[in-house]
């Protein structure tokens, strides 16, 4: 199916430099207004200084879009009734003409058949705490298993089960590396006590994993990189506040695609804003090395 290419993102793809796909669910459910908008501005900022070229995906009006321009951007940070799309959202939301934003799991399918092959998020979906009674997996997981792409974020947030996140990880062939250490980042925290297995010092050597990854056709890499420490949250101060958030989530009866977004909005009344600054902080964080990863894959390639 065809892509409605940005003008910026189109120069970039004829004359081969490199390109960093960024979601835009962050935009449309993620981040309260106008927020959400200076965190897209932040993040396309971080991937052209380096030398890379941002391409954000979404659904407008039925259409796929790789790239989007500032009007696109301001739609999507305030527009009503956008939807939180994911991977089997795509053929319903051309098919009715709708308009949302794209979650890890569609943006990593939207990239993998834009030819993009680095993506840069905040936090990754994945197995919900509780799951034996919901079942709620995100189908974060089984996309970045599926499609050839390499993800950049912030590990996953302590809102979810994390060590069933990382087992589900491992069933599905994903390798998990962190950037500059081998505990696995909470988001908002800095540590969470899980050690990985493997990391990268640099982005130069986390473009070898990549170029390895697509040598052997298989499908994507996780990089997890430590959020800021300057606007980095406290495991202690997150876990009260989320506990809290989980019990009114589920008093409330809410469920399904609505439970992320609910908690991180509640996250962020709960710390005064703090939840938010690390968010915007680490997303930025993330691009920026997308970006150097994008770079240093197109040297290897060039
Ligand atoms: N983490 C964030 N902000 C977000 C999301 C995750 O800090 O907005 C979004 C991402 O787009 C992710 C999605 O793909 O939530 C996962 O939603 P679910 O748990 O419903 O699969
Ligand atoms: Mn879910």
């Amino acid at each position: 199916m065809k892509l409605v290419w940005s003008k910026e993102a189109a120069r970039a793809r004829r004359s081969g430099r490199p390109l960093v796909a960024l979601e835009t669910s962050v935009l449309a459910q993620g981040l309260p207004f106008p927020h959400n908008l200076e965190a897209a501005r932040r993040c396309e900022a971080a991937v052209r200084d380096q030398g890379a070229t941002p391409v954000a995906m979404a659904v407008l009006d039925g259409r796929l879009h790789a790239g989007l321009d500032e009007t696109q951007l301001s739609r999507l940070a305030s527009g009503t009734g956008l939807l939180k799309l994911g991977s089997r959202d795509l053929a319903v939301a051309v098919a009715t003409g709708a308009t949302g934003g794209t979650t890890v799991s569609a943006t990593c399918e939207l990239a993998a058949r834009a030819g993009i092959s680095v993506f840069a998020t905040g936090g990754l979906g994945g197995v919900h705490r509780g799951v034996a009674e919901t079942l709620d997996i995100s189908q974060d997981l089984p996309a970045l298993a599926r499609w050839p792409v390499a993800v950049v974020c912030a590990g996953a947030k302590s809102v979810l089960d994390l060590p069933g996140t990382m087992e589900l990880l491992e069933t599905l062939g994903v390798p998990v590396l962190g950037v500059g250490t081998n505990e696995l980042p909470g988001f908002y925290c800095r540590e969470t006590g899980l050690t990985l297995e493997h990391q990268v010092p640099n982005a130069r050597v986390a473009a070898s994993v990549v170029a390895a990854r697509r040598a052997l056709r298989q499908g994507g890499v996780v990089f997890a990189v430590p959020p800021p420490e300057a606007t980095a949250l406290s495991v202690g101060v997150v876990e009260r506040h989320l506990r809290a958030a989980l019990a009114l989530c589920r008093r409330r009866g809410i469920g399904g695609k609505q439970v992320t977004p609910f908690l991180l909005a509640e996250l962020v009344r709960r710390t005064g804003g703090r939840s938010l600054e690390a968010n915007l902080a680490l997303l930025e964080n993330n691009a920026r090395f997308a970006a150097q990863l994008a770079v240093a894959l197109g040297r290897r390639l060039g």
